[in-house]
């Protein structure tokens, strides 16, 4: 027979962070569900300052540009310790750098993620990050959508976020369940609850008829519908067997 996992057979999925505003964490992963998951020992979280790594008198993380241009630049002298010491603290994690050039983080990514022991996560500011970094630490980099942020913090608490509630035992078999319609490549039907009128506005009636078989029918018709309209991309890919 095999051992269920509990506790005491299963390690936390762990988070190393290493970010120059180390005061954001755990920010918004202190609650909810992430919070519970964390104080559960679920997961854990380390985070590393990178100016503790800081060179000179004015524990200095970056510098001007090779070949010019605007803004300053990580420097790989720095990164590199700051790195080495968190892969030392999470020496089987995957390595993350945040970046607005990385590959998308996918729900396929999540779980991917989920399933490793922890992330080791590069949070940048400035510019970027000397590109040997990337290369001599065999940084993933990752991105979170195509908008501009002021920095990777945000970026890695979206990626934890995502990873916590796929890690056993922090959301029930429902909501993963749920999570599957999803997968298909369709959004979500719109939700209605009590009271049945409000404001004037009614539930729609079929919600209210008890058939099943027309309930289910009416959900995937309005899946399919906001999907077309808001999400070409998905409809264009969606999963067509059944
Ligand atoms: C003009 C070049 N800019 C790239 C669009 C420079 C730049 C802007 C902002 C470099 C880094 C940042 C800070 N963003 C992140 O660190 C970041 C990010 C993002 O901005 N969008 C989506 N995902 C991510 S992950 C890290």
């Amino acid at each position: 027979m095999p051992e269920p996992a509990t506790l005491s057979n299963v390690l936390p999925w762990r988070a190393t962070v290493l970010t120059l505003f180390p005061e954001l964490f755990p920010g918004p992963l202190a609650a909810s569900l992430a919070g519970d998951a964390l104080q559960q020992g679920l997961w854990t979280l380390d985070t590393m300052a990178i100016r503790d790594f800081g060179l000179g008198r004015h524990k200095s993380v970056d510098d001007t540009p090779a070949g010019g241009g605007a803004g300053m630049v990580m420097r790989a002298d720095v990164l590199g310790p700051a790195l080495d010491a968190a892969i030392a603290a999470n020496p089987r994690a995957p390595r993350i750098y945040l970046t607005p050039r990385g590959a998308p983080l996918t729900q396929a990514v999540v779980r991917e993620l989920a399933a490793a022991p922890g992330a080791v996560l590069l949070a940048g500011r400035f510019e970027g990050i000397d590109q040997r970094v990337i290369a001599a630490r065999q940084l993933r980099e990752i991105s979170i959508g195509d908008y501009v942020l002021s920095g990777g913090e945000l970026a890695a608490m979206v990626l934890i976020d995502a990873v916590v509630r796929l890690l056993p035992g922090v959301v029930g078999a429902a909501a993963s369940l749920n999570e599957e319609s999803f997968e298909q490549g369709l959004l979500e039907y719109p939700h209605y609850t009590r009271p049945r009128d409000w404001e004037g506005l009614p539930i729609p009636e079929v919600l209210l008829s008890g058939d099943h078989k027309r309930i289910e029918a009416w959900r995937r018709a309005e899946s399919e519908r906001l999907t077309r309209e808001r999400r070409p991309d998905l409809w264009a890919r969606r999963k067509r067997e059944q």
